[in-house]
């Protein structure tokens, strides 16, 4: 397999500056060597170019930045399909998670799409909802062309299906948020089911419901499902989270699902914040688990 890698080094959707820095820290976390140890080819693409977000104004408060946003995203969505279209696997690299809007676009254009969401977070927020205006709560809801959102084609993933959509290891909602998605048709995994579950079991079941009926996955991972011990590089952390080796047990549970039935379309690891980070070891786990996710095997 060719892994199309491209850089999204925006920050527009989060208030902590810093996350433009992710796809530098994470490629100076030998993610080259990391991919090569699993055995894919991998393309580096390069950076898509974002205009600083300090020569902006973050316009409406409810949705900040949200034309940067747009200008990005739709580019990253072509350049997404277009690697699809040449069966490249797209890796995409935060960047905040608003970012994923784009990759979920691109990935969604001429197919139909599961999503697998490993996130603190339920990024469900919409422009109407969201307690910070801050984009990188709202991807999800964006895709699936919730309130606002449904008069932003741009920001649609065409074939991704609710029912296809599936969080792994949530723990913090907002109220609006919680309600909006115990509403909606995708599938919630908590932390207190891999608690009782185990994770193996967990995603497992999160990939029965996210390949049901569709042509491929997009897998979205955010690095603050990592505990904050394990990943401080992020701008929005939050205690009790995935331990180092379920985030690899869960990748590689990914990854053999795709050996066996061709499953993974496109991922995005974003939330790299190196300004916050200790040494770089957020981008390190980050690097590691992109391998972990495309085929990385230890025998
Ligand atoms: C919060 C934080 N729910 C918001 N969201 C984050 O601003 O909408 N998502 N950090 O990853
Ligand atoms: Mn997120
Ligand atoms: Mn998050
Ligand atoms: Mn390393």
């Amino acid at each position: 397999r060719t892994v199309h890698l491209i850089g999204a080094p925006m920050d527009y959707g989060a208030d902590r500056r810093g996350v433009d820095m992710g796809p530098s820290a994470i490629r100076y976390a030998d993610l080259a060597d990391e991919l090569a140890a699993a055995g894919v080819e991998a393309v580096d693409a390069g950076d898509l170019l974002v205009p600083r977000a300090e020569e902006r104004d973050p316009g409406d408060e409810s949705a900040k930045f949200l034309p940067e946003i747009e200008d990005l995203c739709t580019r990253l969505a072509d350049e997404v399909a277009d690697a699809i279209d040449g069966d490249r696997t797209p890796l995409v690299l935060g960047g905040d998670h608003a970012v994923a809007i784009g990759s979920m676009a691109g990935c969604a254009r001429d197919a139909d799409i599961g999503a697998v969401w490993f996130d603190a977070h339920g990024d469900f927020n919409t422009p109407e909802t969201s307690p910070s205006g801050n984009v990188h709560g709202m991807p999800l809801a964006a895709a699936l062309g919730r309130g606002d959102f449904a008069n932003m084609p741009w920001a649609n993933a065409a074939g991704l299906r609710e029912e296809n959509v599936v969080y792994v290891g949530l723990r913090t909602l907002d109220e609006a948020e919680r309600d909006a998605i115990r509403d909606s048709d995708m599938k919630a995994y908590t932390m207190s089911d891999i608690d009782e579950d185990g994770i193996t079991e967990v995603v497992e079941a999160a990939l029965d419901y996210a390949t049901d009926g569709v042509d491929g996955i997009h897998v979205s991972f955010d690095m603050d499902w990592l505990d904050p011990h394990e990943a401080p590089g992020v701008g929005t952390p939050v205690r009790g989270g995935a331990t180092y080796r379920e985030a690899h047990a869960a990748l590689e549970t990914v990854a053999e699902r795709d050996r066996a039935e061709d499953v993974l379309r496109s991922m995005d690891i974003v939330e790299v914040n190196p300004i916050l980070d200790e040494s770089n070891r957020t981008a390190d786990i980050a690097a590691e688990l992109a391998a972990s996710a495309l085929g990385k095997r230890i025998l």
